[in-house]
């Protein structure tokens, strides 16, 4: 318990302490548009370990009542591993870190209109006082401000297939390089291009690392993609003390944990393969851009898999597995920084 108070809590006030004067104001307690939860507020000030959920995964990337379930059993085991989870989500114009389930349920019934949110929609969602589902990028903003230095999710947005003609990069990999959080996540869908995404993260600065005994940097639904991340760390020891060095360099980047899938839940990669192409070929005859492409891409997988496969309970498989591995770097973090 002590332990972690000191860890966090420096972490917390070394954050507010940073901030010029004024600043100090909008520190996020007391800035009037971020409302940490209770159980979240005292867990950071005495330093117990929390980790920060994402909410586009239930506001956009899965369908009702799997998605509530999903969310729930993802806090669950963040609990079971001595964790707090903080799921962050906008409602009613008020940032949120940690949701009632209440808040989960409003959002994954979907019933009130609600925007994807990333870093850019953070604002304007704000001063309409209406809802948004937080992207890695918008996440991963909110958590820095708070001083969670932990997020898990299930795959990152990163630089799409023809980015080069397109333009189409995911804010998730500029977050990434200008935010000191680390991200769990099964590594990247190979509906994006994954060996761009790779050099996008390292023109950025951020240290992406394997999880586990090899290098193979993992494309969600499969544990190799080809392509190789500069490290791996071997276990939750490892990736701790890797995150301690960053947070006492304090530079300001994230780092991307790439967590391989199971061996056990792993599709067959030609299913998937074909099941893109189709997906992709369709967002381009229906002109789908922006911030539809990933969400239009993400369904039409999931259908065209279902006949094989369900696609869809792989995702909670690894945003699950990703959740106990993420709460077991947070424990370790905590042990390290004290
Ligand atoms: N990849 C997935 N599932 C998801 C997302 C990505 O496998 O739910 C979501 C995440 O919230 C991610 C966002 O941050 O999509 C990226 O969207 P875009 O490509 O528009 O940046
Ligand atoms: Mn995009």
């Amino acid at each position: 318990g002590t332990h972690f108070s000191r860890l966090f809590s420096r972490f917390y006030v070394y954050k507010c302490l940073k901030q010029s004067p004024w600043k100090q104001k909008t520190c996020h307690l007391s800035n009037g548009v971020i409302e940490v939860q209770d159980e979240v507020k005292e867990a950071l000030h005495s330093g117990r370990p929390v980790v920060a959920l994402e909410s586009t995964i239930i506001t956009h990337g899965m369908p009702y009542p799997d998605n509530l379930s999903t969310a729930k059993s993802v806090e669950n085991l963040v609990r079971d591993q001595g964790v707090i989870p903080a799921t962050i989500a906008v409602i009613n114009g008020k940032v949120k870190v940690g949701l009632t389930t209440e808040e989960l349920e409003l959002l994954s019934k979907k019933d009130k209109p609600c925007i994807k949110a990333s870093r850019r929609d953070l604002s304007y969602i704000i001063s309409q006082g209406i809802n948004g589902g937080t992207t890695v990028s918008g996440t991963m903003s909110i958590a820095n401000q708070v001083g969670i230095p932990i997020f898990v999710t299930g795959g990152i947005g990163g630089v799409h297939r023809g980015a080069e003609t397109s333009m189409d990069i995911s804010a998730d990999l500029t977050e990434l390089g200008r935010t000191s959080v680390t991200v769990i996540s099964a590594g990247v869908k190979s509906i994006l291009d994954i060996g761009r995404t790779l050099e996008y993260l390292e023109t950025k600065g951020v240290c992406v690392a394997s999880y586990g005994n090899s290098k193979d940097f993992p494309a969600f639904f499969v544990p190799r993609s080809g392509y190789q991340s500069p490290y791996n760390v071997q276990d939750a020891t490892k990736a701790a003390e890797l995150i301690d060095a960053q947070l006492r360099l304090d530079l300001q980047s994230g780092i991307l944990i790439a967590v391989p899938i199971p061996q056990e839940s792993s599709a067959d990669g030609e299913i998937i393969e074909f099941a893109i192409q189709q997906a992709l070929t369709e967002a381009k005859n229906q002109n789908i851009i922006g911030k539809e492409v990933t969400p239009f891409v993400l369904q039409k997988v999931n259908e065209m898999t279902q006949g094989s496969f369900m696609s869809f309970s792989i995702d909670i498989a690894l945003v699950e597995n990703n959740a106990i591995v993420g709460s077991q770097i947070a424990m370790k973090l905590c042990d390290i920084r004290n």
